[in-house]
């Protein structure tokens, strides 16, 4: 990964910062994207000392299109030429049942996991086709595979992720650029506590009794197939802990 260029969104917290650390262990420059300015400054220091790599700095909210444009038509010669896109931005707002829940939360989740990934796409490959190389790294969930009680707009964003993620395979079919879906099951991170609008015990019972992935674990994933030979595309990996079979079949040992 030395000397690649990086883009990854969401990437002040869990599984987006996760991936941030993997590459730049790996030598890769990163240009970080999110919404939280002090977390994304005190991770690119870490990291720019840590692994003597090179970090770009993009907060913004990848909902907002004309924001999201200018930082990235702007990027400079230095910064342009990005190799892998990590698509990764994304959450969850409630469990309520579809005809109950919020319309205004609505708007943010659906704009955000599904808008806010096409908008970045759209704005990214173009370059990657030019420069005839690139890989687009979509970050989907077992959530889009069928969906779960109280999930219903959330599993309806992560199936269209992987339905994005199928078509600019499709689209790209005839070049040399990768599109990879990662599929995750039970992972803990801050994730969670939005999930239960901001209910942190809630969020922490959820995960008792079950050996739950790690940001990092994710990480790896996304790691394994950005440095697949250029011949391999790592279409999608669906990745859950030991004692997950589905989205919603696991099994939890009775703890305290
Ligand atoms: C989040 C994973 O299991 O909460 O994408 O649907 S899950």
């Amino acid at each position: 990964m030395k000397n690649k260029t990086v883009f990854i969104t969401g990437a002040g917290s869990g599984i987006g910062e996760a991936c941030a650390r993997k590459f730049a262990s790996q030598g890769a420059n990163l240009i970080l994207n999110a919404r939280n300015v002090p977390k994304l400054v005190e991770l690119k220091n870490e990291l720019a000392e840590k692994y003597a790599v090179r970090v770009h700095l993009l907060p913004f909210d990848v909902r907002d299109r004309n924001v999201a444009t200018n930082a990235i038509q702007s990027l400079s010669d230095e910064w342009k030429d990005i190799d892998i896109l990590i698509n990764n931005a994304g959450l969850v707002i409630g469990v309520d049942k579809e005809h109950e829940s919020h319309p205004d939360e609505w708007d943010i989740v659906i704009d955000t996991n599904i808008k806010g990934l096409l908008t970045i796409t759209r704005l990214v490959v173009p370059g990657m086709l030019k420069r005839g190389s690139g890989h687009i790294i979509n970050i989907g969930s077992i959530a889009g595979e069928a969906a779960y009680p109280g999930g219903s707009v959330y599993c309806a964003t992560k199936a269209a992720v992987r339905m994005l993620s199928d078509g600019l395979r499709i689209d790209l079919v005839e070049t040399p650029l990768r599109v990879t879906n990662i599929k995750p099951g039970m992972v803990k991170t801050n994730f969670s506590v939005v999930r239960y609008r901001g209910d942190k015990q809630t969020a922490d019972n959820f995960y008792k009794g079950i050996h739950a992935l790690t940001g990092d674990d994710i990480a790896e994933s996304v790691y394994f197939a950005a440095a697949a030979p250029p011949h391999v595309q790592i279409a999608e990996i669906l990745v859950m802990p030991t004692n997950q079979a589905t989205g919603t079949i696991s099994f939890k040992k009775d703890v305290e």
